[in-house]
C-alpha cells in the first residue's frame, strides 16, 4: 500500500517523533505553527513594556537588578522565537512588519497598564504563571524547533514567577497598609486579564480541533485555564488576598475551583485592538524600530563590505 505524505506525517506524529525545520509537512501545519510562534515572538517583546516601566522606579537596587534581568529574559524569548518562527520560511522582517502595521497579534494582558508597583510581583506571579501552563504543554508539541524554545523559555519563566510570588508574598504578609492594599488592587486588575491569556472557550475556539490534531497543543483553552485557577486561587486565598470574583466557589464534588464567566466582549474588545493601551503598546514598538534604524543600517553595511572582501 502506497501512503500519502499527508498520512506519513500524521503517523510520524502519532508515534510521538519531532517535526524538524527541513521535514516535509502539510502547508496548513507550517501556516498554524508561523501564526502561533510569531504571535507568541510578538508576546514577549510586546511584554516587555508593562513591567520595563518600572525599572527606573524599583523601590532597591536588589529588585531593580531582578526586573532588569527579568525583562531582558523577555527579550531573549521573543529572538528565540522568531528564529524558530523562520526555520518555517518566513522572514523576521516580514513578521515585524505585521506587528508594526497592527497587522499581528500578540497577548491580550500585555494591553493593560501596570498601574503600581505591586503590579510587577503580581505579572511575575500570575502572568508568566500562566504563561508556563501554557508553555509546559507547547515544550512537548510535535514541532521540534518550537518544543526545544519552550524548554529553555520555561526554566527561565519559573524564575520569573518565583520572584512574582515571592514580592507579592512578602508584601501580603509583612508589607505595610500600603503595600497590601496595593496587592490587592493588582490583584483585581490582573485577574480576569490573566484568565483571558488562555484564549476563547474551547467551543468558541476555531485553532484548537486541528492544533490537537498535529500534537501541538495537547491541552485545550479551557483545560489549562481551570487547571491555572485550581492551582492559584488557594495560594492567593492563604495570604489573605480576595479574589475580585463573587461566583468563585470550591465545588467538593469535581474537586475545581468554579469561576464566574469572564467577559468575553472585552476580551475580543482588546483583541482587536480597543483595548487600553493597544495604541500606546504599537507606538512603542514603532519608536523603537524607528531608533534603531541606524544600527539595522549599520549591520547591513558591515555584511555588505564582508562580502566585497570575500569576493576580492
Ligand atoms: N490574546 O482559536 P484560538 C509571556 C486569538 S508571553 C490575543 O483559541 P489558539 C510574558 C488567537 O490568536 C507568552 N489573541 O487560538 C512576556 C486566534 O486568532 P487568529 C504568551 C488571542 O491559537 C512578558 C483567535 O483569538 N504566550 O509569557 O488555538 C512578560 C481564536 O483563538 C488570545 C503565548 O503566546 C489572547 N489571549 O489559542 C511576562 C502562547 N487568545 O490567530 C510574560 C502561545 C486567543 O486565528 N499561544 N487569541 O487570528 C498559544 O498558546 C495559543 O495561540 C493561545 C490561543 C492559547 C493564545
Amino acid at each position: 500500500m502506497i501512503e500519502t505524505k499527508e498520512a506519513q506525517f500524521e503517523a510520524r506524529i502519532e508515534r510521538g517523533e519531532k517535526i524538524e525545520a527541513g521535514d516535509w509537512m502539510p502547508e496548513a501545519y507550517r501556516k498554524q505553527l508561523i501564526r502561533m510562534i510569531s504571535q507568541h515572538a510578538h508576546s514577549e517583546i510586546v511584554g516587555m513594556l508593562p513591567e520595563g516601566k518600572w525599572i527606573p522606579h524599583a523601590p532597591s537596587l536588589h529588585r531593580k537588578l531582578v526586573l532588569m534581568a527579568k525583562v531582558q529574559d523577555e527579550a531573549g524569548h521573543g529572538q528565540y522565537l522568531y528564529h524558530a518562527a523562520e526555520s518555517l520560511g518566513i522572514t523576521r522582517d516580514e513578521m515585524t512588519r505585521a506587528l508594526l502595521a497592527g497587522r499581528a497579534k500578540y497577548a491580550s494582558v500585555f494591553n493593560y497598564p501596570t498601574d503600581n508597583w505591586a503590579d510587577v510581583g503580581m505579572i511575575g506571579w500570575l502572568v508568566d504563571g500562566a504563561a508556563i501552563k501554557n508553555q509546559t504543554m507547547l515544550a512537548h508539541c510535535s514541532y521540534g524547533p518550537y518544543s526545544r524554545a519552550m524548554v529553555r523559555i520555561c526554566s527561565e519563566e519559573t524564575f520569573h514567577f518565583k520572584q512574582g510570588k515571592e514580592m507579592i508574598v512578602q508584601y501580603a504578609t509583612e508589607g505595610t497598609d500600603d503595600q497590601k492594599a496595593q496587592v490587592q488592587d493588582s490583584l483585581n486588575r490582573w485577574w480576569w486579564p490573566t484568565l483571558m491569556m488562555f484564549g476563547p472557550h474551547d467551543a468558541e475556539s476555531k485553532n484548537t480541533p486541528q492544533l490537537v490534531k498535529w500534537g501541538i497543543k495537547t491541552k485545550t483553552n479551557d483545560e489549562l485555564r481551570q487547571e491555572f485557577v485550581d492551582e492559584t486561587v488557594p495560594e492567593l486565598q492563604a495570604i489573605g488576598l480576595t479574589l475580585p470574583d463573587p461566583d468563585l466557589r470550591y465545588d467538593d464534588e469535581s474537586g475545581h475551583w468554579i469561576f464566574g464567566e469572564i467577559d468575553w466582549d472585552e476580551f475580543w474588545r482588546v483583541v482587536k485592538g480597543d483595548g487600553p493601551l493597544n495604541a500606546e503598546r504599537l507606538e512603542s514598538r514603532q519608536n523603537a524600530y524607528n531608533d534603531g534604524a541606524w544600527v539595522r543600517e549599520a549591520a547591513a553595511g558591515f555584511a555588505e563590505r564582508q562580502q566585497e572582501m570575500v569576493a576580492v
